[in-house]
C-alpha cells in the first residue's frame, strides 16, 4: 500500500530535504519541532507540525505524534534518534513503518566490535587487533570505545610509555559520551584514507552499493569536505571494496540505506571499520553522480518496492559543511541572527538558514551543505569554490574562508587530503582596512563617517577583528572620497561608489550588518566581524583577582572545583557544552576559588565571568611553580 503520510523525527537541513522529497512524490509530511525552535524554517516545510517539547529524542511524544496526525510512517534523518534499536521497535509496535534498517540490524552494527566480527565472518578485511606485547613493533595503535563511533573516546598511541594514560583518558570519555567505558585497540593505518560505500537492501533479499564517498577530509572526526567518486580508487579497487561492502549487507539481511566504513592504507588494503545504519549527511554527492534520490528509494524499498539495478555513475560532486563556528578561535560554536542570508548559485544547497533565523546552543553548527556537481572533478572543484566565495553570511562566524583554504589547497587540487591532511592550521593574513571603511561608509546618514569626539581631530574608530584590536581614523578628501589609515599606518584612499567601495583604485562590492557594538562586513575576498570597542580601555582589573570567561555561547555541563579550593594554572574549571561539543574552561592563573558565578545547566554567553580566582600570594618566580 503506498504512503500517504510521513512524519519527519528530525530538524534542520535534512528535516526539509525529507519534505522536499515526499512533497516530489506526493506523500503529505508532519513536522516535530521543540519548544527552542518554534521558529525554526523546518515546520514551514511541512504540510502539518507538531510541538514536542524539550528534546528531537523524546520517543513517546514522537510515536504520539505521529498516531494524532495519521501519518503511517517516520523517517527519522540522521542523528537523534536514527540509529536507535529502541525507536525503531517503538515505531513498529506502534504499526508505524520506520524508514530505515529493522531494529536487530541498528541493533547488530551498534556495537564496534560487533560489527568486526560480522564483516570477519562476510570475509571482509578488518583491521589487525590487540595489544602490541611484541614490543614497539606493534605501535602505533588506535584505542576506541565498543559502543561508539564518530571519534569520541579514540585515542592515538605511538609508543608504550603512552598507553595507559590513553587508555584511562579513552574510557573516561566513552564513559560520559556512551555510557560505557569499554575500549578496544587496532593497529593504526597511518596516512589513511575514510571511504564509505553506500549501500542499499531491499525485502527481497537484494543488496546494492551506489559506490563511494571519500570523507577524509574531518575536523576532529567531523568531516568537513565530501566527494564523490574517490581520486583515490582505480575501477579494480572501486569492485572490491563495493563488494565488500555488499557481502556485509547481505551477512546480516540489511534493508534500507546503510553505509560501511573503510580505511584504505596507503598501500591499497582496505579495512572495515565501522557501518552506519541510517543515510547521512554526505548522501547528496552520491545522488549527484547516479541520479538516485535517496530518500525516495529509501520510503520505496519500505513500500516493499525491488531495488533498482547497481547505477552507472558520472561526473564528479564535492560537498562543503558550512558550520556556525569561528575557526580564528578553536573553532568554538558562533551564535547569533542571520541579518543576511545569501548561499553561492549553481550549486545545490541543503539548508534551513534564513534570513532572520536565529543560531543558538542547543542544536550542531551545521549551516548548510553546498553540494557542487560537474563532467569531471576540477570543475565540480571550480564550481564550490566560486559558490562558496559567493555565499554571504551575516550575523554569525562561519568556516567559509577556511573550507576555501582547504579546497584551494595544492594538496586536495592533487587529490592528495588523507585523514591526516587536517588539521591545517588556519592562516588568515587579512588587509582589515578595506572592512573598517565598508563598516565606517555603509550608512548613507554618514552616521559613523562623520563620528567624532573630538573636533580637532580626525574621526576615528577602536575596533577588534579576529581577536586584535587597532585604531582606525579617516578623513575625507572630497565628495565620496575618503582616506583611511590604521594605527600600524596602513593606508588606503576609498571612494564610495553605488557600485561598492573603490579601494587603491580597485572596486569591490561589501555587504554590511549592524548588530549592537559589531559590524558584520562581507565581500566576496572574504568576512568578518568588527567588534568596536570602547574607546577608555577598560580599568585594568586590581591584579589579584582573576574572572575565567566563558570563551563562547553554552551550556554549564559541570562545575569542576569549589569555592576555597586552590588550583593552579591549566587546572580544569567548569566544562560547557555547546553544539553538541564539550569545552574545558581552564585557569590561567594559580589562585584559590573565590567564587563561582554560574550554576550547572545554566546557558552562558561569550565573556560572561565563570569562576573568580584569588591571585595566590607568593614570590614563587614563574622557573620555581
Ligand atoms: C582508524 C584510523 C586509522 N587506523 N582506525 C575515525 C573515526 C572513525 N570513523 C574511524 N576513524 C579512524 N579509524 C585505524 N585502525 C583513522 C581514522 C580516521 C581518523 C583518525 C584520526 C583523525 C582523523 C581521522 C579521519 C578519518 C578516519
Amino acid at each position: 500500500m503506498p504512503l500517504r503520510k510521513l512524519l519527519i523525527a528530525n530538524r534542520g537541513e535534512i528535516a526539509g530535504r525529507i519534505a522536499r522529497t515526499c512533497r516530489e512524490m506526493g506523500i503529505r509530511t508532519v513536522a516535530v519541532y521543540s519548544d527552542a525552535d518554534r521558529n525554526a524554517s523546518h515546520p514551514r516545510a511541512a504540510d502539518e507540525a507538531v510541538v514536542i517539547g524539550e528534546s528531537y529524542l523524546d520517543i513517546a511524544r514522537i510515536i504520539e505524534a505521529a498516531k494524532r496526525s495519521g501519518a503511517e510512517a517516520i523517517h527519522p534523518g540522521y542523528g537523534f534518534l536514527s540509529e536507535n534499536a529502541v525507536f525503531a521497535e517503538a515505531c513498529e509496535h506502534a504499526g508505524l513503518i520506520f524508514i530505515g534498517p529493522s531494529a536487530d540490524a541498528i541493533r547488530s552494527m551498534g556495537s564496534k566490535t560487533a560489527a568486526r566480527d560480522i564483516a570477519a565472518s562476510a570475509g571482509v578485511p578488518i583491521v589487525p587487533v590487540g595489544l602490541p606485547y611484541d614490543g614497539p613493533a606493534g605501535f602505533p595503535v588506535i584505542v576506541k570505545a565498543s559502543a561508539g563511533g564518530g571519534g569520541r573516546g579514540m585515542r592515538i598511541v605511538r609508543s608504550r610509555g603512552q598507553l595507559n594514560a590513553a587508555l584511562e583518558s579513552a574510557r573516561s570519555e566513552a564513559e560520559r559520551a556512551f555510557g560505557d567505558g569499554s575500549l578496544f585497540i587496532e593497529k593504526y593505518i597511518e596516512g589513511a584514507r575514510h571511504i564509505e560505500f553506500q549501500i542499499f537492501g531491499d525485502r527481497h533479499g537484494n543488496v546494492i552499493h551506489l559506490l563511494e564517498r571519500d570523507c577524509s577530509i574531518q575536523r576532529r572526526h567531523q568531516k568537513i569536505v565530501e566527494e564523490s567518486p574517490s581520486p583515490a580508487l582505480n575501477d579494480e579497487l572501486r569492485t572490491r571494496m563495493g563488494e565488500a561492502a555488499v557481502a556485509i549487507g547481505k551477512a546480516i539481511g540489511y534493508t534500507n540505506a546503510g553505509t560501511v566504513e573503510f580505511l584504505l592504507a596507503p598501500s591499497g588494503e582496505f579495512y572495515f571499520i565501522e557501518m552506519n545504519t541510517r543515510i547521512q549527511v554526505e548522501h547528496p554527492v552520491t545522488e549527484l553522480i547516479t541520479g538516485i534520490d535517496l530518500v525516495r528509494l529509501q520510503i520505496e524499498v519500505a513500500e516493499g518496492k525491488p531495488l533498482p539495478r547497481s547505477p552507472r555513475a558520472i561526473g564528479h560532486a564535492i560537498e562543503a559543511r558550512l558550520n556556525a563556528e569561528d575557526p580564528l578561535n578553536d573553532f568554538l560554536p558562533s551564535v547569533g541572527t542571520i541579518h543576511v542570508w545569501r548561499p553561492g548559485e549553481q550549486v545545490r544547497v541543503d539548508t534551513a538558514m534564513e534570513d532572520g533565523a536565529e543560531i543558538g546552543i542547543h542544536y550542531d553548527s551545521l549551516l548548510a551543505k553546498l553540494i557542487a556537481f560537474g563532467r569531471d572533478r576540477e570543475t565540480a572543484l571550480r564550481q564550490l569554490v566560486h559558490a562558496l566565495e559567493s555565499t554571504a553570511v551575516l550575523g554569525v562566524k562561519t568556516n567559509r574562508e577556511y573550507l576555501l583554504q582547504i579546497l584551494e589547497s595544492e594538496d586536495f587540487h592533487a587529490g592528495r587530503a588523507d585523514t591526516a591532511f587536517l588539521p591545517t592550521p588556519f592562516q588568515v593574513k587579512r588587509d582589515y582596512l578595506p572592512y573598517v571603511a565598508a563598516g565606517v561608509l555603509h550608512r548613507r546618514d554618514g552616521a559613523l563617517a562623520d563620528y567624532r569626539n573630538n573636533p580637532f581631530r580626525d574621526p576615528s574608530m577602536k575596533v577588534e577583528i579576529d581577536g586584535v584590536a587597532m585604531t582606525v581614523s579617516w578623513k575625507r578628501l572630497r565628495d565620496d572620497e575618503y582616506e583611511f589609515k590604521t594605527g600600524a599606518g596602513a593606508i588606503a584612499r576609498v571612494v564610495r561608489t553605488h557600485n561598492g567601495l573603490e579601494i587603491d583604485s580597485v572596486l569591490r562590492r561589501y555587504e554590511v550588518k549592524e548588530a549592537g557594538d559589531e559590524i558584520f562586513v562581507w565581500s566576496p575576498a572574504g568576512s568578518c566581524a568588527i567588534r568596536r570597542l570602547s574607546r577608555h580601555p577598560r580599568s585594568e582589573q586590581a591584579g589579584r583577582h582573576e574572572a575565567a570567561n566563558s570563551p563562547m555561547p553554552g551550556q554549564v555541563l559541570r562545575i569542576l572545583v569549589v569555592v576555597g579550593q586552590s588550583v593552579n594554572k591549566g587546572d580544569s574549571l567548569v566544562v560547557l557544552e555547546a553544539m553538541k561539543m564539550e569545552q574545558t574552561i581552564r585557569t590561567s592563573i594559580n589562585g584559590v576559588v573565590n567564587a563561582i558565578l554560574v550554576q550547572q545547566g545554566q546557558v552562558v554567553a561569550p565573556g560572561q565571568k565563570l569562576v573568580e580566582i584569588g591571585a595566590l600570594e607568593t614570590n614563587l618566580t614563574e622557573t620555581d611553580q
